[in-house]
């Protein structure tokens, strides 16, 4: 087997390196060797990471004793795969008995250099604890994802997200510092900061950018309102996460075609971090890749966490391979998703999910017996003409059925909206194989997502979370 570059644990890469300028990869042999010799050099570091974590942390030394499990017995996947998972009600209870961090961090405290933690407003918060080395190993890690994308030293990265504690935006930053390019941290979500973030893209006009794809079409509208087209940003490549967008293909369309550059997705779980371990590259832009040196990535039946066969649907389970501070081992993600294996036009021997992370388990809308996801209703309305650029999906129980809404924008005047109704409510009911009530509203009037959109409103009593 050729020797991996800098393969190691605990890991610590060289902080000056940087590829031959004319590769294509950050690490030739890692990126590129026979998957099979990778996954067998893979499981004896999981065995590693889980030694680690068994003897630094309460959490996996009890969560495995209870189960008769000893890091040492994981010699064979399918021992691997019988490694119970762990959920987010797990780490949250954790953080509850353990404040701030829970008795998974296996790292000593001092060593932590960062805080941050889920963003979102209701419930519990989860705090993350990041290491010094882990921040150093996953700032190599992204920008060695960033080479890949295309993105190469002297680039100016635009960062569009929120820098708070949300870790999306600064995975992006500290990958870009990592890779010698010129960030600009913008940020988002405060007041006005939409059109001021147009102003500077015009003015700086970046190679990268890096948001959520909710938020890149609301700067292109906002972009058409100051008469500015954001093809005149002159943006080369455009990475997302948080949130499905960049694989939905009329998502994607509108982005490539409002800003003339290439759309990449990437993302799998704050706590993942190096979340970009998911990731498309410049010559495979379509799906995401799943870099499985940098973190062991599994596409599982949502019951038993088995592995499915690639070609399979399932939820994705991800192992970090390189984390020192809360290694994540077996992180149920209740994402749904579909892995393959295929020759990737970039070379790269990893898996691929060609359709990216498509919903959420307990997002997806169980009506009348059938499932439908968001996405898909994104996805129809997208190509739709004369679509306003953003809509609403009500679930309501009305008597003893359940009923769908779909609630959407157009551009059209109220009293020639006759055709559009019709034609459109008819249309997303055929996509979507299931009974649509549809009705229009003025464009600009629904919420427009700073961050990750939220666009189901279920009013049924038995769903509600
Ligand atoms: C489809 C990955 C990051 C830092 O951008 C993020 O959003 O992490 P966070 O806040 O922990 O949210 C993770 C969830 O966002 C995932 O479980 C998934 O439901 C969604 N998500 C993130 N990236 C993508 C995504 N869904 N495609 C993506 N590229």
């Amino acid at each position: 087997m050729a020797a991996m570059e800098e393969w190691a644990f605990p890991t610590r890469y060289d902080q000056d390196y940087l590829p031959d300028p004319s590769s294509p990869y950050w690490f030739p042999v890692r990126e590129t060797m026979d998957p099979a010799e990778r996954d067998a050099a893979v499981l004896v570091r999981l065995r590693e990471v889980m030694e680690y974590a068994y003897s630094t942390s309460s959490f996996y030394k009890n969560k495995w004793d209870a189960v008769d499990l000893k890091p040492a017995d994981i010699t064979s996947w399918e021992a691997f795969e019988q490694v119970p998972v762990v959920t987010k009600a797990e780490m949250r209870q954790s953080q509850a008995d353990h404040p701030p961090f829970g008795d998974y961090v296996c790292c000593d405290e001092s060593e932590i250099h960062h805080i941050h933690g889920t963003s979102g407003t209701t419930g519990a918060p989860t705090a993350f604890a990041l290491g010094r080395r882990d921040w150093e190993v996953i700032a190599d890690n992204q920008a060695r994802i960033l080479w890949g994308m295309g993105v190469r030293p002297g680039d100016t990265v635009f960062v569009a997200a929120l820098f708070s504690l949300y870790l999306g935006s600064w995975g992006a930053m500290t990958a870009a510092e990592r890779l010698r390019c010129r960030v600009l941290p913008f940020g988002a979500g405060a007041q006005g900061m939409t059109a001021r973030a147009v102003t500077w893209l015009a003015r700086v006009k970046p190679a990268a950018f890096y948001a959520t794809p909710s938020y890149a079409l609301r700067l292109a509208e906002v972009a058409e309102k100051e008469k500015i087209d954001p093809r005149e940003f002159g943006l080369k490549v455009m990475f997302f996460s948080g949130e499905p967008g960049a694989s939905v293909p009329s998502v994607r369309k509108a982005i490539e075609d409002s800003f003339g550059a290439t759309v990449i997705d990437c993302g799998t779980m704050a706590e993942m971090t190096p979340f970009m371990s998911a990731s498309a590259t410049k010559e495979t832009p379509e799906g995401m890749l799943l870099w499985q040196d940098i973190v062991w990535h599994e596409v599982c039946d949502p019951e038993t966490f088995r592995t499915v066969p690639y070609g399979s649907e399932g939820t994705p389970v991800y192992t970090h391979l390189e984390r020192t501070s809360q290694p994540m081992i077996r992180l149920a993600s209740n994402d749904l998703t579909r892995w393959v294996m295929e020759d990737n036009p970039c070379g790269r021997t990893y898996p691929k999910l060609p359709n990216g992370v498509y919903g959420r388990i307990d997002d997806m809308i169980h009506i009348r017996g059938e499932n439908v996801y968001p996405t898909e209703v994104d996805n129809y309305l997208r190509q739709v003409a004369d679509y306003g650029g953003e809509h609403q999906i009500i679930v309501r129980r009305t008597g003893s059925m359940d009923e769908m809404i779909v609630r959407a924008e157009t551009t059209l005047p109220d009293g020639q909206r006759e055709a559009f109704d019709r034609d459109t409510g008819s249309g997303l009911q055929s996509f979507l194989g299931v009974r649509v009530t549809f009705e229009s509203v003025d464009a600009n009037t629904l919420e427009r997502a700073e961050h990750k959109s939220r666009r189901v409103v279920d009013e049924r009593e038995h769903t509600k979370r």
